[in-house]
């Protein structure tokens, strides 16, 4: 063995089923990080103010495939599609001035034939996305348990492409509806494409692909008159979710705050179904994917998120979009959950069932690598709309389980896109393409790019055979699947081992705060309060009584129900595997959170306090966090000082929902002046009630005590000084979210 294989052995990675202990054996470096708090970015490294910047310094092997067919329009004419230059592109061919159009004016056919056929299919369901380029690096050689090449070598920056997005509603529907996120991941490695294709929730609603179309049927708006966009909040899919038992586990994790997140820097993200590992020798592990965001993961207020809708139905995409721009990278850490095969049969639930999770204190997620999102993408449509993901894009040293889910997508994901995208060719829009090469024999059908040569067919003697077959080898192999003994009779019959519907939900209500219960029990309320019919309201309601007693009861006497002594007396489940909770499920349990990417507004008027505006401007962005200055105009504002200072928006046009915290600076005039503008009242008001930080510096809290809010609490920070305002300020901000002011909270008017 050469001295580099040695050394790329690195640390193995054990088999850890049955250790308790979360995030051991991450194999991050010592140093580089272990834990994602400490992986972030240090702030101040990189620009902070959001400009239509691309950053020079993302570069990789995709994004210089892609440069070759970027448009580059700059000192060109304008011509046809034939490339004749035109002349007029401002009046059609006509028959006299004020006479009819003629049919022979090709410049005008060619141009309103294109436009006219500018749509393709939207996404049947994910249809809303927003994507970014990027870069994954694994911390150590992974090859005790893979081959896969971009996963062996520390190294190696394998480009990626990442669409997220939400499942039920159309391609113009709101960012903030409560749904399932997407999270699909194109890794361009050098041995082929490889597509992990997950979501936000470590499950899914259903355990057998054959059910996936009633699903979607069910969820998406109701065929009769397409109402409602972007929510499961209607009887169809309640009705389905109690018929079937099985949606329950992700119905939980979707009435959650997980189905309202931050932002999509600020969520988890997994694979779901279990995979298999490779590894040179041949040995197989089961292994689970998950992201675990660097910033932490955290939601938004129900009511905030509803208000978002209309103050800015694109919330989740802009951000996205402009942290990016601003050269404020999300990144993710890439976890596995390592499963031998001999451990296979060990829980109390089928590892091949993705309505189940692995909790993660009976299998801890290892951290073996980092993302950046640091490219956001030159047009939408020809990146976002045309990439087509596929779960059965894999490279060699990964495999398939037989999760029956799994084993539907493998089909399912390209017969789609060969109607989205019009043919079978769709793997040379660029987009798409591998950054390796690839030859076959298939040839032709619609929009083919590529020009063949003359054999097609293999084996050949015209062209000596090329392009030829590759033995598996220990690297550089072609693809083998991983072997597998199979027998058994044909049958349609789900397996008994699926058939515990109510454990892992119990889990997962039992591990969350009692913010976060209370949340669930408003999700389910506010949902089921929209369903018409009532019998499906008491079926929900019965199935939720096989989960926890308390949950029903709630969501029941919020829906005027009430629950029989003999709905009271159902069974629940026991623990799993010994465990009654798991920390990992709840997002609040734990947490502090990074401040570096938080968005604070700063309200003022003419005679703000300027030597304090600098200050804090100074201070906050010594942290990552960036603030805006919004006045009740436009244009500058005169400081105390007399200096004009430039605002960054209206209160108006950037209302509270937008940012994660407010500042008002002292100024007698500035702050008199706020209090006689209702949208800097409301600012107040409405951070108030979202639970967010508030900084008020000398005349500052006059404006607070304007209001009709209680006296001013923990995360109403009340200062002269900047210095200790601000600190204590960003004491509050790591909390994200100030949640002993909830029960007051919900006495300030929505
Ligand atoms: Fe998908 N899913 N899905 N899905 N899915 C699609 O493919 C499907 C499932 C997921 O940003 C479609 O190109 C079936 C689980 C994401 O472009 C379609 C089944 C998970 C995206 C399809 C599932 C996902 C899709 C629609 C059950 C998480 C968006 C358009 C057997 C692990 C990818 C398209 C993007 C998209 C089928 C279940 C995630 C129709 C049949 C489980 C993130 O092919």
């Amino acid at each position: 063995m050469s001295d580099e294989k040695g050394k790329r052995k690195g640390a193995a990675v054990k088999n850890i089923a049955s250790s308790v202990t979360p995030h051991l054996h991450d194999t991050a470096p010592k140093g580089v990080s272990l834990k994602p708090r400490k992986a972030i970015s240090p702030p101040g490294e990189e620009p902070m103010a959001a400009g239509s910047m691309k950053n020079a310094k993302a570069t990789n092997a995709k994004l210089a495939q892609l440069d070759s067919v970027r448009d580059q329009p700059e000192h060109q004419a304008l011509r046809t599609n034939q490339g004749v230059r035109i002349a007029d592109n401002q009046n059609s061919l006509t028959a006299g001035v004020r006479g009819s159009t003629l049919l022979e004016d090709f410049i005008l056919r060619e141009k309103i034939t294109h436009f006219d056929h500018e749509r393709i299919p939207e996404r049947v369901v994910h249809a809303r996305g927003a994507a970014a380029h990027g870069y994954f690096q694994v911390y150590q050689p992974l090859d005790s348990l893979t081959k896969a090449g971009f996963l062996l070598d520390p190294e190696i920056r394998t480009p990626v492409f990442v669409r997220f997005s939400t499942v039920q509603g159309s391609r113009g529907s709101a960012d903030t509806v409560r749904d399932i996120r997407g999270w699909a991941t194109k890794f361009y490695t050098q041995e082929g494409n490889f597509d992990l294709v997950g979501n936000n929730t470590p499950v899914f609603f259903i355990q057998d692909a054959i059910k996936f179309p009633d699903f979607v049927h069910a969820v998406k708006p109701e065929p009769h008159n397409e109402i409602p966009q972007g929510q499961s909040a209607h009887d169809s899919f309640w009705d389905y979710v109690s018929l079937q038992p099985e949606t329950l586990h992700n119905v939980m994790w979707a009435m959650s705050d997980r189905g309202i997140p931050r932002s999509y820097r600020m969520m988890e993200g997994f694979g779901i179904h279990t995979f298999k590992m490779i590894n040179a020798q041949g040995k197989s592990h089961f292994v689970r994917f998950h992201w675990k965001p660097v910033c932490g993961a955290a939601s938004l207020i129900w009511d905030e998120a509803q208000l978002l809708t209309g103050r800015d139905p694109d919330f989740h995409r802009r951000e996205l979009w402009e942290s990016i721009e601003a050269g404020d990278f999300p990144e993710y850490e890439l976890g596995l959950q390592i499963i031998a095969e001999e451990d296979e049969h060990k829980f109390d639930f089928d590892i091949l069932d993705a309505t189940k999770l692995i909790p993660e204190s009976l299998v801890p997620v290892q951290l073996v690598g980092k993302m950046i999102l640091d490219r956001n993408p030159d047009n939408y449509f020809s990146e976002t709309e045309q990439v087509a993901f596929c779960p059965g894009n894999i490279v060699p040293g990964l495999d398939f389980s037989d999760d029956p889910l799994l084993q539907g997508r493998l089909f399912s994901y390209i017969d789609t896109q060969i109607s989205r995208l019009g043919g079978a060719n769709f793997h040379e829009i660029p987009i798409n393409k591998p950054v390796c090469p690839f030859h076959n024999n298939q040839r032709d059908g619609m929009h083919r790019m590529t020009i063949s040569g003359t054999a097609n067919y293999e084996p050949n003697s015209i062209n000596n055979n090329w392009p030829r077959e590759t033995p598996v080898a220990e690297e550089n192999g072609g693809f083998s699947t991983s072997p597998q003994p199979l027998a058994g009779e044909k049958v349609r019959h789900r397996s008994d081992s699926f058939a515990d519907y109510y454990s892992q939900p119990r889990l997962f209500w039992l591990s969350q705060t009692e913010t976060e219960r209370d949340h669930i029990v408003g999700g389910f309320s506010f949902e089921l309060g929209k369903v018409v019919r009532p019998w499906i309201r008491e079926r929900v309601v019965d199935q939720l009584t096989y989960i926890d007693h308390t949950l029903a009861a709630r969501v029941a006497a919020n829906l005027g129900l009430s629950l029989t002594k003999q709905q009271l007396q159902h069974a629940l489940p026991g623990a799993i595997n010994g465990l009654q909770t798991d920390a990992a499920l709840s997002l609040y349990a734990q947490k502090q959170y990074p401040v570096k990417s938080r968005q604070v507004a700063i309200l003022g008027a003419d005679g703000i306090c300027g030597d304090s505006l600098a200050k804090i401007k100074k201070l906050l962005t010594a942290q990552g966090v960036h603030s805006k200055i919004f006045a009740p105009h436009l244009g500058n504002i005169k400081t105390l000082q007399g200096k004009d200072i430039a605002v960054d928006g209206t209160i108006e046009g950037n209302p509270s929902v937008l940012v994660d915290a407010v500042i008002v600076v002292t100024g007698k005039e500035s702050v008199a002046t706020l209090m006689k503008n209702g949208n800097a009242k409301n600012y107040l008001l409405q951070a108030f009630k979202h639970l967010k930080p508030i900084a008020l510096q000398g005349d500052g809290v006059r404006l607070y005590q304007s209001l009709p809010l209680p006296k001013p609490d923990e995360g109403v920070i009340v200062h002269d000084d900047t210095k200790p305002l601000i600190q204590q300020f960003i004491a509050a901000l790591q909390k994200h979210r100030i949640w002993s002011r909830e029960p007051l909270a919900e006495e300030i008017p929505g």
